[in-house]
């Protein structure tokens, strides 16, 4: 099965200097032609997260008033429906993918993240409708991660699994083409996009085609 698109931006608060810059940037994204967004926040409580979600997608509808970006929850399915979000995606210590599907109904999106062998496999046989792999590469970004599983990782995962694969980690407009060519459906990106949203989104989309 192929993944609606190749780039799957993520956007993080705790990577921008202000809220501002964080819509701004989804913004520019949506406009440059992301289909689809991640809303990544690690420290809010739920008020305020649900507050930001609806920002975030009055600023998605402004560029896209077909809906055709899907946003994209991470960790809370409970917010995802509350923000009306199209999906959402778990890690391995938030709710089991059946759990969160339970929430969420059949017609949203559920991804799951995975950082090795072992649970690529268990999420395979989960209701997730994609799975996520990584860290390919090192990455500042996410605390204490898992090790590197590298583009060997991403071979593997791609063995064991149908579903579409999502790689993440490190992943830079530089080494992107190598993780599609290991295997991967799309690339999610937090940090390359900081610095020049609208630009390093046009240059995913290009490179990646
Ligand atoms: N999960 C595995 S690595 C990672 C997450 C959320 C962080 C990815 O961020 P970056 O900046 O693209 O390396
Ligand atoms: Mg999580």
């Amino acid at each position: 099965m192929n993944f609606i698109t190749r780039f799957y931006p993520i956007l993080d608060p705790a990577c921008f200097p202000n809220r501002d810059a964080l819509l701004a940037a989804a913004g520019q994204l949506v406009s440059v032609g992301a289909v689809i967004l991640q809303y990544r926040n690690k420290v809010d409580d739920g008020g305020s997260l649900l507050a930001e979600s609806r920002r975030l997608r009055e600023a998605v509808f402004h560029y896209r008033p077909d809906g055709t970006c899907r946003l994209i929850m991470n960790d809370r399915a409970d917010l995802c429906l509350a923000a009306d979000f199209d999906g959402v995606h778990v890690g391995q210590l938030d709710l089991l993918p059946e759990s969160a599907r339970r929430i969420i109904g059949e017609k949203r999106w559920l991804g799951i993240s995975t950082h090795n062998f072992r649970q690529a496999a268990e999420a395979e046989q989960s209701p997730a409708d994609y799975i996520a792999i990584g860290p390919v590469f090192d990455t500042l970004t996410k605390s204490n991660p898992d090790p590197v599983v590298g583009l060997d990782g991403v071979r593997r995962a791609r063995e064991l699994t149908s579903k579409p694969l999502v790689a993440i980690g490190g992943i830079t407009r530089e080494n992107c083409q190598a993780v599609i060519e290991a295997g991967a459906d799309a690339v999610a990106v937090i940090s390359d996009l900081v610095r020049q949203p609208g630009k390093s989104a046009e240059e995913f989309l290009r490179i990646l085609g």
